[in-house]
């Protein structure tokens, strides 16, 4: 089988996407630590010319070889490597697509902000911003519930990629929110038990470096690259 790193940090969830789907399917992998709050090399030059010209997280290094950006790109190529968590069929892998697509931009494209300015961001955002952003996550995370509410997977009765690419912010504790999503959601609180139980589901804590903030710790316990 493959091996693989992944550039990463345990805040990004747009990155544990990648983390969970190499850990469900039982890959061999190493995580590559960016220090994505301090130095923040995803800025630079250097970076851009030599690791990904988007300049973000995650990127999947496959047998030192081949290279790939953007979870959604990383997890469809896992999915057809690995055949796990691949939707069968043109419908299927369309309406995967659909979902890892509203995921990207309305779901977790609103979370990740959100929580990156509630918890990082200096100086401290302007109030107003943060009541917009919780409007729009209010109202896109009621959109995935009422989906969950007579499924119990993202596309029907399996889990595919649009489950491992919809729970990237998830996991995160409420407390970093500021909200209890499973709390207000409980179609998606009873999905992440679900996902939860999926064999060798970790949290992103456990499988990123970089918590506790400010360290390049696994969870507390020293990581070596
Ligand atoms: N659509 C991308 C989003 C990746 C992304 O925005 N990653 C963030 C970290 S969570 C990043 O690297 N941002 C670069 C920056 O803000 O400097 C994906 O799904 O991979």
């Amino acid at each position: 089988m493959a091996e693989y790193q992944l550039y990463c940090f345990a805040q990004s969830g747009n990155a544990y996407r990648a983390a969970l789907m190499l850990n469900l399917i039982g890959a061999k992998w190493k995580p590559v630590w960016i220090d994505f709050f301090g130095a923040g090399p995803q800025r630079g030059a250097d970076y851009r010319t030599s690791v990904n010209e988007m300049g973000e997280v995650p990127v999947l290094i496959i047998d030192g070889k081949k290279k790939l950006t953007q979870s959604s790109v990383i997890l469809t190529y896992l999915a057809r490597h690995s055949g796990k968590f691949l939707p069968q069929g043109e419908d299927e892998e369309l309406e995967a697509l659909r979902w890892i697509v509203f995921d990207n931009q309305k779901t977790n494209g609103f979370l990740g902000p959100y929580r990156f300015l509630k918890n990082w961001a200096k100086p401290a955002p302007d109030e107003a911003v943060l009541r917009f952003l919780k409007g729009r996550i209010d109202g896109n995370l009621a959109i995935v519930n009422k989906r969950l509410e007579n499924r119990k997977w993202m596309l029907g009765d399996r889990p595919t990629i649009a489950d491992v690419s919809m729970c990237a912010y998830l996991f995160y504790p409420p407390e970093e929110y500021g909200f209890d999503i499973r709390k207000d959601h409980p179609a998606i609180a009873a999905w992440l038990e679900r996902v939860k139980a999926l064999p060798n589901w970790a949290h992103p804590y456990d499988l990123m470096p970089g918590y506790p903030f400010g360290t390049n710790q696994l969870n507390g316990k020293p990581f070596n690259a």
